[in-house]
């Protein structure tokens, strides 16, 4: 185990991103929203991850409102980008403001370690895409500005901006999405996400056709994960993100391990099962802090004779 600092190494990790992107095949990514979360799911073999908003607010016990700053997002971002040596892509929700805001966020992920940022074309503050019908749109010029903005502002040049549309979301016609995706890519997005709550995938297969490959294209298939990866691959989806379900299992395992313990007053022989302590210590990588205290660390006292 060597120590991995992403943060250090932003141009390898854009490009990681930028490869993904462009490969002409299906990539996944899944969400990890801490360190932790971030080397398990990397040594799992995912080749990119997903900062989301949703996963990192509700881990932080807040909603996915905006009631996490963005500075609360590029801190959260810097571990989990530390933890890894695979690209992260941050769920940066609208911006966090106007194109101002926008472009000052997105510097500064680039320099927590973040290979690139999806920006959705939602009101500030945003809902999350699955609660309640209140999802109004920002204008679409406004949006392609704020685009403009982060492209022109980025200091890395292969850092990646992905344009993501809600039309879906708000209950607008394919078409709006796809006039949406279009202006997006006019303004400089390096790739499009279009995102959907519905349970079968039949809009985002018809958008992908209509897309043909005008740039790279995202999607998040929480609610119609019934879909079979072939269909996506079929229709040229280059990254599938399984947004929330890192977050999702922690809370069911936490949850069940807190019952369980306050049940029997007891931590042994857990049903539940716990990772021991050798397997987090090695999923942290305490064998390079033994090598390098061997390297660097204090002289090992001499006995006095
Ligand atoms: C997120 O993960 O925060 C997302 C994706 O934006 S979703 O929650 O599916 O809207
Ligand atoms: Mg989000």
């Amino acid at each position: 185990m060597t120590l991995q600092r992403s943060s250090a190494n932003g141009a390898s990790m854009t490009g990681a991103l930028r490869r993904i992107l462009h490969s002409g095949e299906l990539h996944f990514a899944l969400e990890a929203h801490d360190g932790m979360s971030a080397r398990i799911v990397e040594r799992a073999g995912f080749g990119c991850l997903w900062a989301s908003g949703f996963a990192l607010s509700t881990v932080s016990g807040v909603r996915d409102a905006n009631e996490l700053s963005w500075t609360d997002i590029v801190r959260m971002t810097e571990a989990i980008a530390d933890a890894v040596a695979v690209p992260v892509l941050v769920d940066g929700d609208t911006g966090h403001g106007d194109f101002n805001i926008a472009r000052r966020f997105v510097r500064k992920l680039e320099l927590a370690g973040a290979a690139g940022v999806c920006l959705e074309d939602k009101l500030f503050p945003k809902t999350n895409s699955f609660v309640g019908d209140d999802h109004a749109l920002a204008d679409v010029e406004e949006f392609s500005a704020k685009i403009r903005a982060c492209k022109a502002n980025q200091a890395t040049p292969g850092f990646c901006i992905v344009a993501r549309t809600e039309a879906l979301i708000a209950g607008l016609p394919l078409e709006e999405a796809l006039a949406r995706a279009e202006a997006y890519r006019a303004a400089g997005a390096d790739a499009v996400m279009v995102h959907s709550r519905a349970p079968v995938a039949d809009d985002i297969l018809c958008f992908a056709r209509e897309w043909q490959q005008r740039l790279p294209l995202v999607i998040s298939p929480t609610t119609y994960c019934d879909t079979p990866a072939e269909a996506f691959r079929s229709v040229g989806i280059s990254l599938a993100i399984w947004g929330n379900h890192a977050m999702r299992a922690a809370a069911a395992a936490i949850d069940r391990v807190a019952r369980e313990i306050h049940r029997r007053e007891s931590v042994n022989d857990l049903d539940t099962p716990l990772a021991r302590l050798d397997e987090v210590f090695d999923l942290i990588g305490y064998d390079e802090l033994e090598d390098a205290r061997a390297s660097y660390g204090r002289p090992a006292e001499v006995a006095p004779s």
